[in-house]
């Protein structure tokens, strides 16, 4: 990847869930482990990184075996509507939810923890699935910052949730496709490209 030309003031990168659980975990995602010299290269390149902590309770609602006569990837309705029922993953305080060994971001300044509430999950690091800001737009917004570039895990799911409310919020939002990894189940990947594309966010 060539040098980026950015303005450090004003841009961040967005470093999404680059942990055990999406990678050698129980939602291991094909060719994650591939992406992480990407991307701490890509950061040695910027000046402002935030990570974000896929973070849930071993009770999270999103886990199928906390539901009965469940399967994982079947879709139940909630409260906020759909949401897809996962194996177990990230939970706190277990190795699966820390950050892969390989990652190698010393200077990230924030780290933005999703999916801590028991009955509600959070793909994107802006807003939970029922809508509760994470506080994340207004750290960005009281920084200065309006530019952002995203790289990750899952293309499809917390890269792309996360990318388009950037967008929705105001942010100039540029994921990185290459530093990225998606679960592409049942075509997962293609819907969420096309989402991206018509919200705005632009892709290279
Ligand atoms: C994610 C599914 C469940 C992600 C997190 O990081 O994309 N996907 N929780
Ligand atoms: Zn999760």
């Amino acid at each position: 990847m060539q040098n980026l030309s950015i303005e450090q003031n004003r841009t961040a990168l967005i470093v999404v869930d680059v942990q055990n659980g999406f990678i050698t975990g129980n939602l291991a995602v094909l060719g994650a482990d591939k992406i992480i010299p990407l991307i701490n290269q890509l950061a040695r390149q910027f000046h402002h990184v935030i990570l974000t902590q896929d973070y849930h309770p071993a009770n999270h609602i999103s886990f199928f075996d906390n539901h009965v006569d469940k399967q994982p990837f079947e879709s139940i309705r909630l409260p906020y509507g759909e949401q897809i029922l996962w194996p177990r993953h990230c939970v706190q305080g277990t190795a699966d939810a820390d950050f892969h060994q390989d990652l190698d971001i010393t200077h990230a300044e924030l780290i933005i923890r999703k999916g801590y509430q028991q009955a509600v999950d959070s793909y994107s690091a802006f807003v939970e699935a029922d809508g509760t800001y994470t506080g994340l737009a207004g750290y960005l917004q009281q920084r200065g910052i309006d530019t952002l570039y995203l790289v990750g895990i899952a293309t499809d799911y917390c890269v792309a949730w996360t990318a388009m409310d950037a967008v929705k919020l105001g942010f100039d939002c540029t994921v990185v496709q290459e530093a990225t990894a998606a679960i592409d189940k049942d075509g997962s990947l293609q819907v969420a490209m096309r989402q991206m594309q018509h919200l705005g966010v632009k892709i290279i």
